[in-house]
């Protein structure tokens, strides 16, 4: 679980100190109906010591295992995550004893968050548990460390792939890296399979039906509301998300040929610029208007102007400083790593970190000079600065008030990255008119409508799969069902029977939730056209950015302050005004471009 240490749950990661007996926390000789008020405080209090005191150390190793991905490193990564989730799957069952017990809404709050913070929980027997923390530290070192070899000279990483996909227009190039990263994932099934029934038992050992219910739970309303909540937004989306994809569909067809890219069916999963096809930023050039658009390329600007990786982080801190935020401290630029270390494996995949729940913050990145890592670079300090502004609350509340505005505040302020903001900060030099918005809408719906989608089926897959509702031999086949449904997007050619794709893609080794992305990518439109309106911008909302806005950053800030600690329907409110996650935000921001996206699709014949 501990894999959602790329952040989040870093300090709330988890474990069993092996000195810790069942009685430690004096909860067991004393019967639920003596239990006071003042038990559960005190009981929260030695909850808090003791998972700090253990989480230090299990986060360092994790971060030490992320950026040297090596035998060594990977048994004491295993050994202190096993204990960190050991000692809060004892606390959580502990908790419970205090169902019955009168105590304040803020005591109730931190047990509940206790009792569902596990994200893989085990179960009792010492031996599942051992095998379920080595099985964790394996597949993700399995990821990170994992190539495709072409020959026995010629291997390449998943960042030298995803760079070739992104540029590349040849289909047999990308057909090869396509299947060859899917070779990575073959041997996790059969550990990912063994993970999911110990997960299940400790799960049930928790009083959940199975770790699908335990995920579910999350989210301030019953596990079984929250699946129509995503349906709900989901609806308000899908018509514009048909529109882009019968766009894109039309003119990749065009491109590469009706054989390649036929009318009438999902499009082809390797053809869209990116290794999942989760994001199609990449292909703006082959489904551009006809008319020509000046729409910035930061790529190209980052190199004009001779950025290296650390300047464009520290061009990403620059605009949390505009806000009123405090700068990053020296160890975050001494402690991070931005770009792939020579020699050793490491965990390419981005994630940002706070070792010590006080200020040593970091990231983890192989920073890549393009756009798209620059957005990725504000997405990863997002998280730092929610980190930084929700350490001070008492542990249970350290995280994001759900999971999604976690991954919502970055790629907020990302939204920011405007071409009058570029233009300010000297990356470009002049500001194109509102002639050229539809390039530049259509630029950031390939990157964020199209993910939508994915976002959603990732989860739908897992929540199958997690509650066993599906068996090993269907997983792949569901995989490939619900890439079709949600994106209409299709593997290029026939899986064969061991094929594990939902393994190729980083969350599902890793076991991070990805429900996360997708409120994130419906959240993060509500929160800019929130913090546009406490700024005063008197722009469109596509051209609108909060830089320099510290009325802006104080907004933002009060409600990253909240933490976890009121249901995520206040914190909501705090910034936007209204309780409820909704999509109107992005049907206000792309509006223009839906025009334009009918308008192109007129004679073109939709659907898959
Ligand atoms: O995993 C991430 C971040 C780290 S939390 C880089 N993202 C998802 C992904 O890469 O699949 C950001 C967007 C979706
Ligand atoms: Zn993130």
């Amino acid at each position: 679980m501990n894999r959602i240490k790329h952040s989040i749950l870093v300090a709330v990661a988890i474990g069993l100190c092996a000195s810790c007996s069942p009685g430690d926390s004096g909860l067991a000789d004393k019967q639920a109906a003596i239990l006071t008020a003042q038990d559960a405080k005190s009981f929260l209090q030695k909850v808090e010591a003791d998972i700090e005191k253990l989480g230090k150390p299990a986060s360092h190793a994790s971060w030490a295992y992320a950026t040297n991905i090596n035998y060594d490193n990977a048994q004491v990564d295993a050994y202190l995550s096993e204990q960190l989730s050991v000692m809060w799957a004892k606390y959580a069952v502990e908790a419970a004893k205090f169902n019955k017990v009168s105590v304040d809404d803020d005591t109730r709050r931190q047990l509940e968050l206790l009792k569902s913070g596990l994200e893989v929980a085990p179960p009792a027997d010492p031996a599942k548990a051992e095998r379920l923390a080595t099985i964790g530290s394996d597949l993700a070192g399995m990821y990170g460390a994992g190539k495709y070899c072409r020959n026995e000279n010629e291997c390449f990483s998943l960042t030298e792939m995803s760079a070739e996909m992104a540029v590349s227009r040849d289909p047999e190039t990308m057909l090869e890296f396509w299947k060859g990263w899917r070779e990575v994932s073959v041997p996790m099934k059969e550990m990912f399979v063994e993970q999911v029934s110990i997960a299940n038992e400790g799960a049930v050992e928790l009083g959940y039906a199975n770790t699908s219910e335990l995920w579910r739970t999350k989210y301030d309303m019953p596990a079984d509301e929250f699946p129509k909540e995503l349906d709900r937004l989901w609806g308000q989306v899908q018509p514009f998300y048909e529109s882009l994809h019968c766009h894109v569909r039309a003119e990749l067809s065009e491109h590469y040929g009706e054989d390649v890219v036929p009318l009438d069916k999902p499009i082809p999963a390797h053809l869209l610029g990116n290794m999942w096809a989760q994001s199609w930023g990449n292909v703006y050039d082959l489904v551009k208007p006809e008319q020509e658009m000046n729409v910035p390329d930061v790529t190209l600007a980052l190199a004009e102007q001779n950025f290296d990786e650390i300047r464009m982080v520290k061009q990403a801190e620059s605009f949390f400083s505009s806000l009123g935020f405090a700068e990053l401290p020296d160890t975050f630029w001494e402690r991070s790593m931005f770009q792939k270390p020579q020699g050793r494996e490491a965990q390419c995949h981005a994630s940002a970190w706070n070792l010590d729940e006080k200020d040593d913050l970091r990231i983890k990145m192989c920073i890549q000079k393009t756009g798209e890592e620059f957005n990725v670079i504000h997405h990863e300090l997002g998280h730092n600065y929610y980190q930084r502004a929700y350490k001070d609350l008492p542990l249970l509340y350290r995280g994001s008030a759900n999971s999604g505005f976690h991954e919502a505040i970055g790629d907020t302020i990302a939204l920011s990255i405007t071409p009058t903001y570029l233009q300010q900060i000297g990356l470009i030099d002049e500001i194109p008119d509102e002639s050229n918005d539809i390039g530049m809408l259509l630029k950031v719906a390939l990157d964020k409508i199209a993910f939508i989608p994915f976002g959603l089926m990732v989860d739908q897959w897992r929540w199958q799969v997690l509650a066993g509702e599906i068996t090993p031999e269907k997983y792949n086949q569901l995989w490939w069902d619900l890439r079709k449904k949600y994106q209409g997007v299709a593997s290029p050619i026939e899986r064969s029977t061991n094929a594990f794709d939902p393994g190729a893609k980083y969350h599902v080794p890793a076991n991070v939730s990805y429900t996360r992305y997708f409120l994130a990518h419906i959240l993060q439109f509500q929160f800019h056209q929130a913090l546009c309106d406490i700024a005063g911008s008197e722009e469109a909302l596509h051209r609108c950015s909060i830089f320099g806005s510290k009325e802006a950053g104080t907004a933002l800030n009060d409600m990253l302050e909240m933490g976890k600690s009121r249901p995520w329907q206040e914190a909501m409110t705090t910034l936007t005004g209204s309780p409820d996650m909704d999509a109107s935000a992005i049907e206000a921001y792309f509006a223009p471009l839906k025009v334009w996206l009918d308008k192109q699709n007129e004679s073109r014949q939709c659907g898959w």
